[in-house]
């Protein structure tokens, strides 16, 4: 299959990223070659797996009522018939990671943008950036929730206002977009589920992120999660815990204007912070995770 088009690495605060052309691409799906399918196949099972009983319950309805299913790689405009009538979203294709404003103008228009490529069958345990399985059996499904599709288009429109605010501002919407969007978690009665997109395509954070005693588990708390640091290359020291999706979308109403204001004021907090205002679900032990300084 012909690679992706990397444009540049781009040297961030949280390590080298790699950036793509921005352009919308076409699903070259009759160029996915045997292993390309398989990779799917053993990823989409394996998950679906360890999902069942620890992922949310509007997740895995979701992502049978897409008509997703282990077989081969869905095609783009399949899903897009499926996901268009319901909510008004569609997939685009792209090269893979795209810049902040442009990735956030595609979810202000309902367009959620999926890496065309999937990864070599060597990068099944882990990849460090997200390709197809991430974006399509993670990111997609929910979108078919009316709710939770109200509050991507919502994260897009302020992320496109962010970014004219300044770099503050973006970290601070980055911040909750990694803690709700990728990394999130919600009661259901049966306890505590997954959300996150982060979580549901990994096979050892599934599992890390419910059952591990080391991360703290705390509820949705907006200012306190733009406040909170985190890096990209390990498991989570802290899960934020939302009651509904209903609550998510209801917190993206407010100017942020004036938080982001308030936070630029604050020192932010490393991602294994526990303050006394936190909801606690459960004080982490904090074992095996690299010192605090670094996050
Ligand atoms: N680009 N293609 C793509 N997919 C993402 O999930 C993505 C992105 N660019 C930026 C980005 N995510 C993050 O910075 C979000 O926090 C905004
Ligand atoms: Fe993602």
């Amino acid at each position: 299959m012909n690679q992706p088009r990397r444009v540049e690495n781009l040297h961030t605060d949280k390590g080298k990223v790699p950036v793509y052309a921005t352009g919308v691409v076409e699903q070259p799906w009759d160029g996915y070659s045997a292993d390309d399918h398989a990779v799917w196949r053993l990823l989409y099972a394996r998950q679906r797996e360890l999902l069942v009983g620890r992922a949310s319950r509007a997740f895995l309805e979701a992502q049978d009522a897409m008509g997703m299913t282990p077989d081969a790689i869905p095609r783009f405009e399949d899903l897009n018939r499926v996901l268009s009538s319901a909510t008004g979203w569609t997939l685009v294709g792209v090269e893979g990671l795209l810049p902040e404003l442009d990735f956030f103008d595609h979810l202000a228009n309902r367009r959620f943008p999926v890496t065309w490529w999937i990864r070599r069958p060597d990068q099944v345990d882990y990849i460090e950036e997200p390709d197809l399985f991430h974006d399509l059996f993670g990111h997609v499904p929910l979108l078919m929730n009316p709710v939770f599709a109200d509050y991507m288009e919502a994260y897009g429109r302020g992320g496109v206002k962010a970014h004219g605010i300044g770099a503050d501002a973006l970290q601070f919407l980055t911040r909750l977009y990694w803690y709700t969007v990728e990394f999130g978690l919600i009661r259901e009665e049966g306890g505590l589920r997954i959300y996150g997109s982060g979580i549901v395509s990994s096979s050892g954070e599934s599992v890390h992120c419910l059952e591990s005693d080391a991360p703290n588990r705390i509820g949705f708390d907006l200012e306190r999660i733009m406040r909170t640091r985190y890096r990209i290359d390990t498991y989570q020291k802290t899960y934020f815990v939302i009651d509904s999706f209903e609550q998510l979308f209801e917190a993206t109403r407010p100017d942020f204007a004036p938080i982001y204001a308030r936070l630029a004021e604050q020192p932010s907090l490393p991602a294994g912070t526990v303050l006394d205002g936190d909801r606690v679900f459960n004080r982490g032990t904090g074992e095996g995770w690299a010192s605090d300084g670094d996050v």
